[in-house]
């Protein structure tokens, strides 16, 4: 693997292209359990460009009354499906802690979609990492500090890539500025699927 910045290590094609088949059709059977949402910003009700839903047995949802996780699908009430088994495997292999994950959510990007420099800061528990894969198009992601303002760096993620982000990363800024349409023939359309292993409670 490739150190990004402290506490962000990046595994280039981590997936091979069979198993990011196999993984992205386990998607579209979660997606159909769970389809996709639409989060709103809290307070201003304004949509992300990103839609987003979950596997395990949390999920985050952002609607007017805030950011949470849940162990329903904020449209149907239903539980999220489980983990594919790809995703706990993943986790075992890269994520070099004893505690389970508990959520993982999967964000669907339209070409145009993006999403702001923010913090991850809705878990109690920051001293497990999240560890992030993606398939489809290539996106333009940005890490920086801990701070809004400190410097930042860029990166394209490509489908089959793996991203851990522990330790002094856990807290880093963060966001995808562009999504690089026709630069994978993994999906069925154009378009990015992100998805993101995390801890959610502390240890118990
Ligand atoms: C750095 N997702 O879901 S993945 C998110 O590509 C999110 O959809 C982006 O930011 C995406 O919150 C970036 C890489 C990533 C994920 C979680 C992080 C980087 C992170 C948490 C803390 C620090
Ligand atoms: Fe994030």
């Amino acid at each position: 693997s490739v150190d990004i910045v402290p506490g962000c290590r990046y595994w280039p094609g981590w997936l091979d292209r069979a198993a990011q088949e196999a993984l992205a059709e386990e998607l579209r059977q979660i997606l159909i359990e769970a389809p996709l949402f639409t989060p709103l910003m809290p307070r201003t009700a304004k949509p992300f460009s990103v839609r987003m839903s979950n596997c395990g047995p949390l999920g985050w949802v952002s609607d007017v009354t805030g950011y949470r996780y849940q162990p329903t699908h904020p449209d149907t009430g239903r539980p999220w499906p489980p983990f594919p088994s790809a995703l706990t495997r993943a986790w075992d292999a890269l994520a070099g802690v004893a505690l389970a994950p508990e959520a993982c959510l999967i964000n669907w990007y339209a070409p145009t979609a993006r999403m702001g420099l923010h913090q991850d800061r809705d878990e109690e528990e920051f001293s497990a990492p999240v560890l992030s894969l993606s398939l489809g198009d290539t996106a333009l992601f940005r890490i920086g500090g801990t701070a809004r303002k400190d410097p930042t760096r860029s990166l394209r993620l490509a489908s089959g890539d793996a991203l851990l982000l522990a330790g002094p990363a856990r807290l880093a800024f963060h966001g995808i500025d562009r999504i690089y349409p026709g630069t994978s023939t993994l999906l069925k359309q154009p378009g990015r699927i992100n998805l993101t292993l995390r801890r959610v409670h502390a240890a118990p």
